[in-house]
């Protein structure tokens, strides 16, 4: 995952600390202008290139994150304003530089207190412009952390959601039709994990993802951040299934679960999106008419097995992936 590996940023007051203790490191291992010399460049150095690296160490968001990624980025943290700082940050190493440049001339051929004097002031003029950027620096690392910890979901994988109330049998069908059991990411605004799974068909790997908080209630009740997430969700799914659970022993009214299908069917208007009725064993206790009014392309049993496979391998289908060739043009 792209954002896995950001190292933490300085602080201004860590990176000020640690270019002047370098810079007087320097500065006493030589003498007169030397040491003058040595200092401002040390520092201006440890500056500016720090600085640097904290902004190419950032992934290009456009270029590099892919659109799953990308959304669910700007759901958790202010994409546009952590570019602001990025380039705030950029400015201010360019900055430091710029400083060193003028004042390295006027400490030559001229004598050491004044050359001290201009080498104090240069210092000043570095945690000045170090300074100005502090509030930048940390939302950079806020948002460092925040970030590090996104789901690890390969959103280039042909991939499965499965949608639907609390109960009606999500985890169960996961775990039934892959191999990796209890497989979880998670999201960092929420401590509800991920239901992942993978499994592989005609030597293509599928991801089947379960989206507990996100997917399984109402538009209406997610806030700002689940609903962006959601949003995301429509980059990363190439196929949908909605789970409901017709017996009602999940504690949801069907017609409740018709509502979040019909949601579902809407936001996600270019993922096929397939109604499935699970509990099919416990059939006893549906309601005569229900089939009917449910309109299920599919019912089956993840406690009996029954039609597990046929789900399955509709959801395949829907996928339609085609993995792309080496060697097409
Ligand atoms: N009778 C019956 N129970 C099921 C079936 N599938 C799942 N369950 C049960 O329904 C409950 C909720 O299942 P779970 O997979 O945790 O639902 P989730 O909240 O949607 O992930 C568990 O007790 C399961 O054993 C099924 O096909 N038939
Ligand atoms: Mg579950």
């Amino acid at each position: 995952m792209i954002f896995e590996d950001l190292p933490t940023t300085p602080t201004s007051e860590e990176l000020i600390d640690k270019a002047f203790s370098r810079a007087a490191r320097a500065g006493k291992a030589k003498r007169g202008l030397e040491a003058q010399q040595s200092m401002l460049q040390t520092a201006a150095n440890i500056i500016s290139d720090n600085l640097e690296n904290v902004v190419t160490a950032w992934p290009d968001f456009e270029y590099d994150a892919h659109p799953f990624y990308y959304e669910l980025a700007d759901a958790i943290v202010d994409v546009d304003k952590l570019r602001q700082s990025l380039s705030e940050v950029m400015w201010a190493s360019r900055k430091a530089r710029e400083i060193h440049e003028e004042y390295q001339p006027r400490l030559r051929k001229t004598d050491v207190d004044t050359a001290r004097k201009h080498r104090k002031q240069a210092f000043a003029r570095l945690a000045d412009i170090v300074e100005q950027i502090d509030d930048h620096l940390l939302y950079i690392n806020e948002s460092r952390n925040d970030l590090r910890d996104l789901p690890e979901i390969n959103p280039d994988e042909p991939t499965i959601v499965v949608a639907g109330y609390p109960n009606v049998g999500k985890s169960s069908f996961v775990n039934d039709v892959t191999s990796a059991r209890g497989e979880t990411a998670s999201y960092p605004f929420t401590t509800k994990g991920i239901g992942l799974g993978h499994f592989e068909h005609e030597h293509l790997r599928y991801q089947l993802v379960d989206t507990p908080g996100l997917l399984d209630r109402p538009p209406a009740e997610r806030n700002e951040i689940e609903s962006q997430a959601v949003s995301a969700i429509e980059h990363l799914a190439d196929c949908m299934l909605v789970m409901i659970d017709p017996s009602g022993e999940c504690g949801y009214p069907l017609e409740s679960q018709l509502e979040l299908r019909d949601s579902i069917v809407a936001q996600f208007d270019s993922v096929p999106v397939l109604t499935v009725a699970n509990k099919i064993d416990r059939r006893e206790v549906w309601d005569e008419d229900l089939l009917d009014e449910l309109d299920a392309d599919y019912t089956m049993s993840v406690e009996t097995g029954e039609d597990v496979e046929t789900v399955l391998e509709a959801a395949i289908e829907a996928v339609d992936y085609e993995p792309e060739l080496p060697f097409e043009e």
